[in-house]
Formats: structure tokens, C-alpha cells, sequence
């Protein structure tokens, strides 16, 4: 029995219902939350549900993924049941200038969530990897349908060495985390994000405003470095990586970035 829920012991399934019980409802923005056993990709189907019309508050999680987005056309994979994989569906009523926020946002929340949880030092590496000890525990993918967002997660949590599917990356397990039990790290990071985005939305997306830039700026380990950026166009700069500003660019030299790949250098 291969596909069983019970087949390996460290690694229960998640529980609709109680997640629901949890998190559903009264204080929003989570309408519902749905565990499915296996999808291509939690992003691609409420994408799909947001060109339909579905509502803000749709949560999708899969206990496993056969084609995993990353940014950027890449991948995203992990073994069954061993990481957390969902996606959000969000239409913030928030100036268009400012939406680029909510990916940084999620970074935010994921990073505090996987502290609180876990214990772990978790950072930020611009725009919204979370680290663990420099080495990659979650990525996050916002993807814009009209005037939805599908905001996508991917943590690493009970994720053996040689399970990883990029030497970069790690998992709650491999970086010591105090607990690897995926139900609270995605009660705790479900709440958090609510908690930022209500604030966040209250603010019309204003990110100093509302404290968010001052939380993103605390757990960024990008900001105060030397960086190499690969942009989307396959050129690439070099150079201090000085802030982040009012629409969540990286400002590197005289530059702000809107997208691209950083390398943390010495
Ligand atoms: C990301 O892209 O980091 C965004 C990943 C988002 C995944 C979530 S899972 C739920 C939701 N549904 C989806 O279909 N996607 C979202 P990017 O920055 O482009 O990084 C992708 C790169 O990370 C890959 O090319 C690999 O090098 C590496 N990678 C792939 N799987 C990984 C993993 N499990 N842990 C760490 N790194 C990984």
C-alpha cells in the first residue's frame, strides 16, 4: 500500500476538519481549507478557480505535488506528506503600486510562523525565500489572475538529506527545528498571514504604514550585504544591497528591483 496514509508513521496526513474547526470562518479572511491527497499544482488549480470567479479565502493544501511551480517556469518538488504545499486565494483591495508587497507579506508571515513553531532562526532572502542557516526551507510564489493573487507556499519540514531535491535547500528536520509536525506550523503560518494582511489591506497596502516593512527589514538577511542579482533578462549587477522600498523593490546601488534571483555574497 504504496499511497497510504499510514505508511510511514513520522508523517500523518493533515485533518480537514480540524483544520477548518480552526481556522475557517469567524475571523477570516479563510473561507474554507481544503486538504486534497494529490494535485499537479496547488497554484495552477485556484488560478484556475480565481478565472472562475472563486471568492477571497479559498486555502488549497496537497499532501503531495507532481508538478510543483517555482518562479520563472521552474519546479518546486517534495517527497509526499513530508512538506507543507498550498496556496492561497487573495483580491486585495489595495493600489495596484502596492500589491507587489503581498509576496513579502507571505515571506513575512512564513519566517515569523516557522520561529515561533520551530525555533529556528528563519530569514529572509529577498523577495520571499525563507533561510535556515543560509540554506533554502520555503519558497513562495505569487501569481496574478485579473485582480486575484495566488499566493503559493512551499516549507520543507520533516524532509530528510537525501530526500532534498536541490543541495541549497533544507528542512525544519535537518535544521534542528523543535517540532515537525506540520498541523501547528500551518495553523501558526495560516494565522499570521490573516493577522499581516488584514493590517496590511486596513492600511491600503501602505507597507510602512502598517509595519510591515519594518517586520520584513528585521528578518532579511539580504538587507546590509553584497549581492549579485540576476534579473529576468539574464543580465546581472553586483553590489549593496541598501533597502526596500515603497513598492518592496530591492534598492542595490542606484537601482530598484522589481524581480530577480540575489546571491548573498561574502
Ligand atoms: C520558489 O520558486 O521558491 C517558489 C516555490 C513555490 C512552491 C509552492 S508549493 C505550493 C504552491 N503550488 C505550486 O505549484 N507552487 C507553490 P523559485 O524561487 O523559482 O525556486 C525554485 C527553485 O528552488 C528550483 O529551481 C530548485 O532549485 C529549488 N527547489 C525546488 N524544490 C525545492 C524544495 N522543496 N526546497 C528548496 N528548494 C527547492
Amino acid at each position: 500500500m504504496p499511497d497510504s496514509p499510514y505508511t510511514d508513521l513520522d508523517r500523518p496526513p493533515l485533518r480537514e476538519v480540524a483544520l477548518n474547526r480552526a481556522l475557517a470562518g469567524e475571523h477570516g479572511p479563510w473561507r474554507e481549507i481544503i486538504v486534497v491527497e494529490r494535485t499537479t499544482s496547488t497554484n495552477a488549480d485556484l488560478a484556475a478557480a480565481a478565472r472562475a470567479g472563486e471568492a477571497e479565502g479559498a486555502v488549497l493544501v496537497a499532501e503531495l505535488q507532481t508538478a510543483g511551480r517555482g518562479r520563472r517556469e521552474r519546479r518546486w518538488s517534495a517527497p509526499p506528506r513530508a512538506s507543507l504545499a498550498l496556496s492561497v486565494l487573495l483580491r486585495p483591495g489595495v493600489p495596484v503600486a502596492r500589491r507587489s508587497w503581498l509576496p513579502l507579506l507571505a515571506g513575512v508571515a512564513v519566517a515569523s510562523a516557522v520561529r515561533r513553531v520551530t525555533g529556528i532562526d528563519a530569514e529572509l532572502k529577498w523577495p520571499n525565500d525563507v533561510l535556515a542557516e543560509g540554506r533554502k526551507l520555503s519558497g513562495i510564489l505569487a501569481e496574478q489572475v485579473g485582480d486575484a493573487i495566488v499566493l503559493g507556499i512551499g516549507v520543507n519540514v520533516s524532509t530528510k538529506e537525501h530526500e532534498l531535491p536541490v543541495p541549497e535547500a533544507t528542512s525544519v528536520l535537518l535544521a534542528g527545528g523543535a517540532n515537525t509536525d506540520r498541523d501547528p506550523l500551518l495553523r501558526a503560518l495560516l494565522r499570521e498571514l490573516a493577522d499581516l494582511y488584514r493590517v496590511w489591506c486596513h492600511h491600503a497596502g501602505d507597507a510602512e504604514a502598517c509595519g510591515l516593512a519594518a517586520g520584513y527589514r528585521r528578518l532579511s538577511a539580504t538587507l546590509g550585504r553584497a549581492v549579485r542579482v540576476e534579473l529576468p533578462d539574464h543580465t546581472a549587477l553586483a553590489g549593496h544591497a541598501a533597502d526596500i522600498d515603497a513598492a518592496g523593490r530591492l534598492v542595490v546601488g542606484e537601482q530598484a528591483i522589481s524581480a530577480g534571483d540575489i546571491e548573498h555574497l561574502r
